[in-house]
């Protein structure tokens, strides 16, 4: 069976309880759960950590190596900043697809650039928390087909 790691960069943990004008009203907890129902129903285990604080992420990436096969991140604002989170992801070589739920490129100039896109196998970007599950789809897809 294979095992993704559902990485939530920082700020994430404020869904839905602060500023709901640009993400709305869904919270972490709601996202994770319909991970957790998606992931039942493509036959997956997934592994979820949030954290504020960028070094966690990459120990959390580094982590991968030997217990998971793909990785499903919204690095949030690391996403525009992060070099080291990119050199973890390009370092562990594990299938990582990259979600947003803003559209980014329809935002600020600062978030139309990706650290983390280049290192991706694909980015979803725009669809709230369909993000996500597009995204765990994404990657369940892509390392059945890989194996097959
Ligand atoms: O659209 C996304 O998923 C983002 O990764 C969200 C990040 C943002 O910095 C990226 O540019 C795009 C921000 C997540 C912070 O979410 C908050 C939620 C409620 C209150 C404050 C922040």
């Amino acid at each position: 069976m294979f095992s993704i790691l559902v990485l939530h960069g920082p700020n994430l943990n404020l869904l839905g309880l602060r500023e709901p004008g640009i993400y709305g009203s869904v919270t972490l907890d709601n996202i994770n759960r319909l991970l957790e129902q998606e992931a039942e129903a493509l036959g997956v285990k997934i592994s979820i950590l949030q954290s504020n604080h960028e070094g966690v992420l990459v120990d959390a990436i580094h982590s991968t190596s030997d217990q998971h096969q793909g990785i499903l991140i919204n690095a949030g604002a690391y996403t525009h900043t992060s070099v080291a989170i990119r050199d973890a992801i390009s370092g562990v070589n594990i299938p990582t697809v990259e979600v947003h739920l803003s559209n980014i490129y329809r935002r600020e100039e600062f978030r139309h650039h990706s650290f983390i896109a280049p290192v991706a196998i694909g980015q979803i970007s725009g669809f709230g928390k369909d993000s996500y599950i597009l995204g765990l789809k994404a990657i369940v897809n892509y390392l059945q087909n890989r194996g097959g």
